[in-house]
């Protein structure tokens, strides 16, 4: 099949997913299209049966905002019409799928006929869908999308709830390609950041409120109050870096917290850890904590939206109510404090990111593809 895919480039879950769905589908013999505004994040290097079509956006003196959603829509058109797309995959209502609908209206007038399949990831129903002026548009290219999936059963249950939605929502979860994280020799990494047996405790996120990362620094400060010996890696960067930087100095932890910032691959970094922290005010999926779990490294989160999809409390983790710091720490310890327990929790944990392995997932998104160009 030909596909277009419509994402966001950028660091995020939604951009990994789309990217690393259209490497693993161009593996295969799909030839996949991917049409963004600047070369994805994860796509690193050409690879066979991948095209990367930039949509170039200018400033035009007589607009105060750039018209994205126009300039992607002709972009779409001339992809579908001169690549010869089967079908588009937009990563996101708005504005993707309110694009591909706007495309597939023009081609239809050329004798086209270009289904379109609508991802939603969460950011677009749970925060930004909560903003009623997006109602109308979202709620439209969802009913106008051949098919609509969502990354998990709480996405879609926020999604039914918030929106008018008329059509059936296929529950496709976020996924990992498990053999990437399997990194062997990591002892002389590990000592780089851990010279004194430290345990390393790590959160990667784009430090945007949701994310609380002012708790991810409480749980940490807790667990060194408790007698651990650890340092907290912090990957990623946004709004509320500063926040933790200024915790950080505050508490005299300069030397115990790392602000690595943004890494395009975070394999290295979980591969030397031995606990991952995610107390998110709400996460759809929570894809940071699936990769840690294929890192075989076990989580402390929060028991919100779709995470106790991902990460099985008790058993590869442990999740708390949202901002329950104390009770996070306390669990944290539980899982780190004996080094069998710990051991037990890392095997749990890659057992848990088994069952979202790519060779799971790919066949369903092949399955609903060759559902919605049945009637080309
Ligand atoms: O979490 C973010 O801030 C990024 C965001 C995105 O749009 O890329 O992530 C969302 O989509 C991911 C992939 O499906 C999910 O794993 C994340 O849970 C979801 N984020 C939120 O719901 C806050």
């Amino acid at each position: 099949m030909k596909i277009g895919i419509v994402l966001y480039p950028t660091f995020g879950g939604s951009g990994v997913v789309a990217t690393e769905l259209g490497k693993s589908l161009a593996s295969k013999g799909h030839e996949i299209h991917f049409i963004t505004y600047s070369l994805p994040v994860r796509l690193d290097r050409l690879r066979e049966n991948i095209f990367f079509h930039e949509v170039m956006v200018s400033d035009y003196p007589l607009f105060d905002h750039t018209p994205y959603e126009q300039v992607l829509t002709s972009k779409l058109v001339d992809v579908v019409k001169y690549e010869k797309l089967d079908l588009l995959h937009c990563h996101y209502a708005i504005p993707h799928a309110t694009a591909a609908y706007m495309a597939q209206q023009i081609l239809k007038e050329e004798g086209i006929n270009i289904p379109f399949i609508t991802t939603l990831h969460g950011t677009d129903i749970t925060l930004v869908g909560k903003d009623p002026s997006f109602e109308p548009v979202i709620t439209f290219s969802i009913n106008k999308s051949t098919i609509v999936t969502a990354v998990s059963a709480s996405l879609k249950k926020d999604t039914l709830e918030h929106f008018h939605v008329n059509r059936e929502i296929h529950v496709v979860p976020n996924f990992i390609c498990i053999k990437s994280y399997q990194l062997d020799n990591n002892e002389k990494y590990k000592k780089r950041y851990a010279p004194n047996g430290e345990l390393l405790i790590t959160h990667i996120s784009n430090f945007r409120a949701v994310k609380r990362v002012p708790d991810v620094m409480a749980i940490f400060k807790k667990i060194i109050e408790k007698g651990i010996n650890a340092k907290l890696l912090l990957v990623g960067d946004g709004p509320e870096r500063v926040i933790a930087e200024h915790q950080s100095r505050e508490w005299g932890y300069c030397d115990k917290v790392m602000f690595l910032g943004n890494l395009k691959s975070t394999v290295e970094v979980l591969a030397i850890s031995d606990l991952f922290l995610l107390p998110s005010e709400t996460e759809s999926f929570g894809l940071a904590a699936l990769e840690a779990q294929a890192a075989r490294v076990p989580v402390i989160a929060s028991n919100t939206g779709g995470i106790p999809e991902a990460v099985e409390h008790g058993f590869s983790g442990f999740l708390s109510d949202v901002g329950n710091t104390e009770d996070m720490a306390e669990n944290a310890v539980a899982i780190i404090k004996d080094p069998e327990t710990l051991e037990q929790f890392k095997k749990n944990a890659y057992a848990q990111a088994e069952k979202f392995d790519i060779d799971q997932i790919l066949p369903v998104y092949e399955e609903l593809y060759k559902w919605a160009i049945k009637d080309r």
